[in-house]
């Protein structure tokens, strides 16, 4: 069924109006009422080389005053940015203070696979985990979450996401805005679901796991709608999309441009001005947003267009009244309201970094993956009416084994990874790289959001990646690939490999 038609009928209606009023009220509020956005805390270990983590539980009262039972590291609800150097060593203290086993992987990390943090080093309740972080890559917005097998999907959602920048010192040289909180703000865009008293709610119909589980409000590090008040410059917004399957197609509601300076893993050569980005689960963007002029502008998304081919559509529609996830048109992300002061850095920069160079054409050797939505049939008669029972997903037909390694690469190896999708888009990400996008969507020059380095590349049909493995990752502690819509991973849509 057309999915706009299908939208236009009384489901939408009904939704809109028995399941959106928090939504519905909050997006015409004068954004002045807005709650402000809150500031993670910032660890800078640059000095210290010591990082202190406590994964907890908490209790967390999102916009409606009633608390929610939710996680965090360090605090109630996500976790503070961490910053480091370039070339230190990082000593973690990671405790985990929750009843449950969790695993926390640095994403964006290239460090070996005994430090990288996957489902293999889940920590048990109590426990304690100690990797050192040996940090030798270029600056760049990496982040770090749970990632406890087939865990991860509700732990990430009840909060325990944080972020991790790598700084060389050299930002004031490139004329980039480096000043926490000030004139740079880390933003973890995510989408959640309340009950009706207002709390987080985490259930997973059949329509969720099939297509990840998406909420109908935008949080911006854990603030419904909220209003960020920066000085009358040029701020960096570093953009991390933490959601478990929402992709968001962010731009600024007055038409001003986004200046590109970095993807994932590092710096571009120079600002690309972009009017819309594009952000899949798991990746990050870095901009910077020119507001000499003083007038208030709002980030905005489009609705995430990831509803699959025909065939998708048909079976899936149906599903679509059990959930309350559908937002259409525009949805405000943060309002940005421009004070009298200025900060230091008020104008764009030329330059920011060396010119790229050209992707790898010789390759040690080719793999194909394809992503599977569904193994071993439709899912849907035993599971769809709130049994157990979801989908089973893999990778080039088979879902994942903890005990059974996929692949071994060499050390030093870059290999031609070709990426095919069914049935939806899927962010894949892989652990302990850093890997050039050479072509997307059905083999077409690659967009503009796939310049640079990247370690997630949203697949839509087909991607080819030269992927440079510099990391070594042992049998017992492999590195992992795998769609970044967690529900997606939690259901098999994962691989691990050995380095070596
Ligand atoms: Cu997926």
């Amino acid at each position: 069924m057309d999915r706009r038609r299908f939208l236009k009928g009384s489901l939408a209606t009904a939704a809109a109006t028995t399941l959106l009023p928090l939504a519905t009220q909050s997006t015409r509020a004068d954004p002045g009422d807005r709650p402000s956005l809150p500031l993670p805390n910032l660890i800078d270990v640059k000095k210290s080389g010591r990082l202190d983590l406590v994964a907890q539980h908490g209790n967390h009262s999102f916009a409606s005053g009633n608390p929610s039972a939710t996680l965090g590291y360090n605090q109630d609800y996500l976790g503070p940015v961490v910053r480091a150097r370039r070339g230190q060593d990082v000593a973690v203290r990671l405790l985990n203070d929750l009843q449950e086993p969790m695993a926390t992987h640095w994403h964006g990390l290239l460090v070996p696979g005994e430090a990288d943090g996957g489902p293999h080093q889940a920590i048990r309740p109590g426990g304690v985990w100690e990797p050192v972080l040996s940090i030798d890559q270029p600056p760049s917005t990496a982040w770090f979450h749970a990632h406890t097998h087939p865990h991860t999907a509700r732990q990430v959602y009840a909060g325990l996401a944080g972020v991790f920048q790598i700084d060389d010192g050299r930002d004031d040289e490139r004329g980039l805005p480096h000043q926490h909180g000030v004139d740079d703000f880390t933003l973890i865009i995510q989408d959640r679901r309340f009950d009706q008293l207002g709390r987080l709610e985490y259930r997973l119909g059949m329509f969720d796991r099939m297509h990840g589980f998406q909420g109908d409000h935008i949080l911006v590090n854990g603030a419904h709608y909220p209003r960020a008040r920066m000085p009358r410059s040029v701020v960096r917004l570093r953009l991390l999309n933490g959601s478990n399957a929402r992709i968001y197609h962010l731009r600024f509601d007055d038409g001003r441009p986004m200046h590109v300076i970095a993807s994932d893993s590092g710096y571009w050569p120079q600002p690309v001005a972009a009017d819309e980005l594009r952000l899949a689960p798991g990746e990050r963007i870095e901009v910077l947003v020119d507001f000499r002029d003083g007038h208030d502008a709002r980030l905005v998304t489009g609705p995430d267009q990831n509803q699959g081919g025909p065939g998708m559509m048909g079976m899936m529609s149906g599903l679509r009244s059990f959930t309350s996830s559908v937002l259409e048109g525009d949805t405000p992300v943060l309002t940005f309201h421009p004070g009298s002061k200025k900060a230091a850095i008020d104008q764009l920069p030329e330059t920011i970094d060396d010119e790229l160079p050209a992707p790898p054409t010789a390759f040690a050797r080719r793999r194909h993956l394809t992503l599977d939505m569904m193994l071993g049939g439709m899912p849907m008669m035993g599971g769809m009416m709130g049994g157990s029972g979801g989908p089973t997903m893999g990778i080039n037909g088979q879902p994942f084994d903890m005990q059974r390694i996929n692949a071994e690469v060499g050390l030093g190896a870059t290999e031609h990874w070709t990426i095919e999708s069914n049935m939806l888009m899927h962010p894949f990400h892989i652990h302990g790289v850093r890997f050039r996008v050479l072509a997307d969507e059905l083999g077409r020059t690659p967009r503009l959001e796939n310049r640079g380095y990247k370690d997630t590349v949203l697949v839509d049909g087909r991607a080819e990646i030269a992927v440079e493995f510099t990391q070594p990752a042992s049998r017992e502690t492999p590195f992992m690939y795998h769609c970044h819509i967690l529900e997606h991973e939690d259901a098999g849509m994962m691989g691990h490999f050995s380095v070596s």
